[in-house]
């Protein structure tokens, strides 16, 4: 491959609701350079991005791909992206390495949830951003209505830089207002396409858009408009100037047309990219922190995209498939890296060595010598690099910022289908985490279960599969069991244990009378020694409260722990000879449980504060769910066209409410929930856990 100079480099993510056609764009865009000679279709799982068995199998994207091809003497990185929502991971990671962003649109649907949820990214990440109406030769395609839904959801800086002539099946030609020329694609399925004046019917709408879009660009810098006011034009170096500005500060969003599977609109889009999109050296410059322990050392250090400085490199996405190998992806923030280049991971100060670096397509790599500030690679992975590391130069040490990946909405527990694997799940669970940051994996020790949290069933269910492929072994999954705790509403002012036990030699002996109370929520144990007199011997004392932090620990009634309370120990006696620790701590265990049981024991639940944001329209449906989930709304918010409530719901209720979610607002809603407070069960529910313990309790006695 030849060398690129940064200028001449684009980074391009293609982002979007699912099934708007960035796969089959990808697809077309790498067979109108001369990349492929067969245009592959994701319905046929024969795309050089859809590579993976799940995406073939499913017919959607599922991790992003990365490829490359030569337009105009410019090297376009296209990153194609899933749209499906439980797959937001990768596209965050594709923007924070992307310059620009092209936001695909139905022509039919328009805006969709996927829509708004990228857009919001690209605000977040500050990317450049084009929308394109694809699928334009669908029947019922209505590119003023998808244009108009753009300008009214997102921004009315949108400004259109091409329309379609005919509509329908018969699209194939657009009006360029940039060139202010017709183009025409070829129906022979090649992409090339042809330049014409424009049709005298279409003059007068062309010449309207052309003014309003230069006034567009005018207006995204203040000597630009000077300019445009003084002459009441603009000369194509401004237009081109003002449009990357504009862009790169997301002053001005282009929209362009195509419909990629018939080739219509692609080569068009390729050269908007070469010629008016920024290059990464134009774009604003990134700032890391120094590395090193003490965090008020932390300066910020900006990294410019500059091939001469020292290199710095970015790890957005590790991959570790069997039919790719083990993968690191980059971006070259600054500086330049070559084969054989010792770089060091700043995160855990751990040196590695790029002894290979390829460029990709795909499942396909291709070995190269050198890449510049400003491109993106691979190399095979490293020894201690995972996403979201950056690598730099002994001598100009950085960290760049994180990928800000989205928090987990869902939680399963999982058990391996065949006993001893366990350590193994935890392994493969481990790295598939590495790869995938948006999966988490925790073992809980209080209720022995291990517990996986993603961003949907779907994501959840690949999961499982790749565990399995990769590391043969199986798991099911099923619901959570949650950290009840027990407490007491009630006092009982005395209760008397003792433990006496006669054996041959020495025996036995423990006398103790105790006192148990509730504390206030949040108020956890307190032991009080209230005996005088030395009935029972000072030593003995921290054995009989032992003897009940055990009884804690365990539950007394559903088996789990007990929390709220306190004991105080106020009467007793002992045996000179018998009496011990041991004697001690049963006498409190016991006389904590039997007195635990006679006040008005309850179970507690753990209530989640949940945030869910809406669309209007699905308030009252949202609203109704959650009451009938047991949730108190504390308060509601406007955010724009959509509505934030409050409320808090208990964790039990809250199993699998992504996907209810998802299906009652058609994917609009989304949800984050963290933990709030205990609080007491209802009477039925919680007779139902203790029952249910009970029963486990006999059969395993049994
Ligand atoms: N008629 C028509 N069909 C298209 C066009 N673009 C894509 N399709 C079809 O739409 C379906 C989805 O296309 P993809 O390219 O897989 O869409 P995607 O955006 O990559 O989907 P995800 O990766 O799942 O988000 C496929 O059946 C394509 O053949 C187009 O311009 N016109
Ligand atoms: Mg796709």
């Amino acid at each position: 491959m030849k060398e690129y100079p940064t200028e001449a480099i684009r980074n391009v993510a293609f982002v979007g609701h699912g099934g708007a056609g960035k796969t089959s764009f990808s697809e077309a865009a790498l067979f109108s350079a001369g990349v492929t000679t067969r245009l592959g279709r994701t319905e046929e799982g024969n795309t050089v991005s859809d590579y993976h068995p799940d995406e073939i199998e499913r017919k959607i994207s599922i991790n992003t791909s990365v490829t490359y091809c030569e337009w105009k003497n410019t090297k376009l990185n296209l990153l194609d992206t899933p749209g499906y929502t439980d797959f937001t991971g990768e596209v965050k990671c594709s923007l924070r390495v992307a310059d620009t962003a092209v936001i695909f649109l139905k022509g039919v649907e328009g805006a969709e949830v996927g829509t708004e949820i990228v857009w919001d990214y690209t605000k977040e990440l500050n990317n450049g951003v084009i929308f394109l109406v694809n699928k334009l030769d669908n029947e019922n395609a209505d590119f003023d209505n998808v244009v108009s839904g753009v300008r009214n959801r997102f921004t009315h800086d949108v400004a259109p830089i091409q329309f379609p002539v005919a509509k329908g099946v018969a699209f194939n030609s657009v009006i360029d207002l940039l060139r202010m020329k017709m183009l025409t694609f070829a129906r022979d399925g090649k992409g090339k396409y042809t330049e014409a004046e424009i049709p005298a019917d279409l003059k007068g709408k062309s010449d309207e858009m052309r003014e309003q879009l230069v006034e567009q660009i005018a207006e995204t810098d203040e000597t630009l408009l000077n300019t445009f006011v003084e002459k009441g034009s603009l000369s194509d170096d401004e237009i081109r100037d003002g449009l990357r500005r504009g862009m790169r500060t997301r002053k001005i969003f282009p929209l362009l047309c195509s419909a990629a599977t018939a080739l219509q609109g692609v080569t068009s889009l390729l050269d908007f990219i070469a010629d008016y999109c920024p290059h990464p050296a134009e774009m604003e410059t990134p700032v890391g922190v120094a590395p090193g322990s003490n965090p008020d050392n932390h300066k910020p250090v900006p990294v410019k995209c500059d091939a001469r400085q020292q290199p710095t490199l970015f790890v957005f996405k590790t991959v570790s498939e069997p039919h790719v190998g083990e993968l690191s992806f980059f971006k070259v923030y600054s500086g330049s890296v070559n084969a054989g280049l010792d770089l060091v991971n700043e995160s855990n100060n751990k040196s590695e060595r790029l002894a290979q670096i390829f460029v990709m397509n795909g499942k396909e790599r291709k070995e190269i010598s050198k890449l510049v500030a400003g491109d993106i690679g691979a190399v095979v992975k490293l020894k201690d690099t995972h996403t979201n590391n950056t690598l730099s130069s002994k001598s100009f040490p950085v960290i760049l910022p994180r990928i800000p990946f989205p928090e987990p909405v869902i939680t399963m527990a999982i058990h391996a289908k065949t006993k001893g694997d366990e350590d193994k799940i935890a392994t493969g669970l481990h790295f598939l985490h590495e790869e995938d940051p948006t999966f988490v994996m925790k073992v809980d020790s209080e209720l022995h279960q291990t517990v996986i949290s993603g961003q949907g069933e779907l994501h959840l269910g690949i999961i499982i599969k790749r565990l399995k492929a990769k590391y043969g072994v199986d798991v099911d999954m099923v619901e959570p069991k949650i950290a009840y705790r027990e407490t007491i509403k009630g006092r009982v002012n005395e209760i008397e244990y003792k433990h006496k036990k006669q054996t041959g030699g020495r025996g036995q002996y423990g006398h103790v009378w105790i006192k148990i109370e509730p504390l206030a929520r949040g108020g956890g144990f307190e032991f009080e020694d209230a005996v005088v007199g030395g009935v029972v011997p000072g030593r003995f004392i921290p054995a009989v409260e032992k003897g009940i932090i055990e009884a804690l620990e365990t539950g007394v009634v559903a088996g789990y722990k007990v929390v709220d309370i306190k004991v105080t120990l106020f009467d007793g006696s002992y045996h000179d000879v018998d009496s011990d620790e041991h004697s001690f701590k049963i006498a409190g265990r016991m006389a904590f449980k039997k007195g635990f049981k006679e006040a008005r024991p309850v179970l507690l639940e753990p209530i989640d504060e949940i945030e869910v944001t809406v669309p209007e329209d699905y308030m009252g449906d949202v609203m109704g769910d959650i009451s009938s989930r047991r949730g108190k709304i504390l308060g509601m918010d406007t955010d724009g066209a959509h509505q934030i409530i409050k409320a808090l719901v208990p964790l039990k209720e809250l199993y699998r409410y992504s996907t209810t979610l998802r299906s009652m607002t058609q994917g609009r809603g989304i949800h984050r929930q963290k933990f709030n407070h205990y609080e007491e069960m209802p009477r039925e529910v919680a007779e139902k856990i203790i029952a249910e313990h009970a029963k486990v309790k006999v059969e395993e006695e049994a």
